[in-house]
């Protein structure tokens, strides 16, 4: 049976692209499985959605924030309802487990409830006047056509981050997902337009970053652009953005590490750095990439995890009791592959290190954890993100040095501490230097409802979530009343 076409969606319609090409979408996890077709856009179709956009604005804005917070609201219940459906589509095309697929809709679902809860609020500020007889306040208006890029590994979260609060402020937006997920992406976007979103107000272009994504951020009539993915791509948007007077939110690499003292709870510790580095298969910005170990616990610790980590099961996504998924594509496997090569020179595989090549396994991108011990601070294994399940293992003297080794990388977006002592704990929160520190907590698992990003090349100085994202889809406007009826010179008649 040849696959199913799907379509963009523009304008409040499902169209094809005026391309009339289209790319394949498969299963990572048995590369013969074929999902369906999606269109392989062009900056005709970009345009068409932009316009739209541009059209849609003058009445999307002029809604009441709780009206539109209201729609979106319908949108989490829709979510909620098809929850199993959306997790299992999303396990199938990206390859991570259902139990993670299922909270990635959820955190889907908590961002839609926050959103339409901030259409009750949107606050600005009444602030006393200087002078007599006069008000001054602020308040929040939209900005525009927002154009969102993502990426793969939370197909559902990441989108919802930044369309719905995009839209509760009053923007309109145009949607470029990542070409390995466009199945997930449709589906949000089915329960956008059925949540009564109206025409123009949400439009979906798929395709590739160098065309679509590329097209989108080029657009003189597309103020807002928010991207989450890599360093390099990030840096390029961010030319473009800078040479443009656009809004930037980048959200890129990481190479967080999980630092264990000699008096934490051992077994906490390596039940956090089991998730933190092997959940989602490393493919996290969060992932914990780097285990930095007191010297005095270090064998002890290791051969324990290592026992763990050889046990894990890895399969299908979708069968009950796969511990962990295959890579995206063939890509992310060889770039893996590759930072492997540099571990047998850079340092000791104390387990992993290959492609899985079971039968079964051999039909996806299946790559074996692996824990690398003795890697050296400096290398490009402790220093350059991998984005797969390669654990790096270096050793500290003291708290200072782990501060230290932590600090010392290009990227700054989250950490870990195990600890049982308070003074450290407190210590690891002010000297950390990334945007998220976890205490006794592995480094991935960000809640929904709390400013997200990073510090360094991880970002730009932008969070998503929680209260701070409405500020960047936000322009702050003044307002200052006058009912003395005569000409107050402010700083000249107050004294
Ligand atoms: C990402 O890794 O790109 O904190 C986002 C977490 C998730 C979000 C991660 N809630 O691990």
């Amino acid at each position: 049976m040849a696959p199913e076409r799907h379509k963009n969606f523009i304008d409040g319609e499902w169209v094809e692209p005026s391309t009339g090409e289209y790319f394949e979408n498969r299963n990572p996890a048995c590369w013969e499985e074929r999902i369906g077709l999606w269109p392989r856009s062009g900056p005709e179709d970009v345009e068409r959605a932009v316009g739209a956009a541009v059209g849609a604005f003058e009445r999307w804005r002029k809604m009441p924030a709780p009206a539109r917070g209201a729609m979106i609201k319908r949108a989490g219940d829709l979510l909620g309802e098809r929850k199993e459906g959306i997790a299992r589509a999303a396990t199938r095309e990206m390859g991570k487990i259902l139990l993670e697929t299922r909270g990635d809709v959820q955190e889907g679902i908590d961002t839609a409830y926050y959103a339409a809860s901030e259409g009750r609020r949107l606050f600005g500020h009444t602030v006393p006047s200087e002078l007599p007889d006069k008000w001054a306040m602020s308040y929040r208006r939209p900005i525009g056509v927002c154009g969102i890029v993502t990426p793969f590994n939370f197909p559902m979260a990441i989108p919802t981050w930044k369309i719905f609060p995009a839209l509760l402020c009053g923007n309109t937006v145009v949607f470029k997902p990542a070409a390995d997920v466009p199945h997930t992406a449709t589906l949000l976007v089915e329960i956008l337009a059925e949540a009564g979103i109206a025409p123009g107000v949400i439009n979906l272009v798929h395709g590739a970053g160098s065309e679509v994504g590329r097209a989108l951020v080029e657009h003189p009539r597309v103020p807002v652009i928010s991207f989450t993915g890599s360093t390099e791509t990030g840096r390029r948007i961010g030319e473009t953005c800078g040479r443009m007077h656009k809004r930037l939110s980048l959200e890129m690499g990481g190479k967080n590490a999980q630092i264990v003292m000699p008096d934490a709870d051992m077994e906490l510790a390596q039940d956090g750095v089991l998730w933190g580095a092997f959940g989602t298969t490393g493919q996290r910005c969060t992932a914990t990439s780097r285990l930095l170990l007191h010297q005095d616990i270090e064998d002890e610790f290791l051969s324990a995890l290592v026992e763990r980590v050889r046990r894990l099961r890895l399969g299908d996504g979708l069968e009950p009791g796969t511990q962990m998924g295959p890579l995206i594509n063939a890509a992310a496997l060889e770039k893996v592959e590759r930072y492997v090569e540099i571990a047998h020179e850079e340092g000791e595989i104390l387990c992993g290190g290959r492609r899985a090549c079971d039968a079964d396994l051999a039909r996806g991108f299946f790559f074996e954890p692996t824990v690398v011990r003795g890697v050296r601070a400096a290398s490009r294994l402790a220093t350059e993100e991998i984005f797969g399940p390669v654990l790096s293992v270096m050793t500290f003297r003291d708290f200072e040095e782990a501060v230290r080794m932590n600090n010392e990388v290009r990227y700054g977006l989250s950490s870990s501490v195990y600890t049982r002592d308070t003074r450290i704990a407190f210590r690891a929160m002010t000297e950390l230097d990334t945007g998220i520190t976890y205490i006794n907590a592995p480094t991935i698992g960000a809640e929904a409802h709390l400013p997200f990003g990073g510090v360094k090349e991880t970002g730009n100085g932008h969070r998503e979530g929680g209260w701070e994202v409405y500020s960047f889809y936000t322009e702050t406007k003044v307002v200052y009343v006058e009912y003395s009826g005569r000409l107050q010179r402010a700083q000249i008649d107050n004294y």
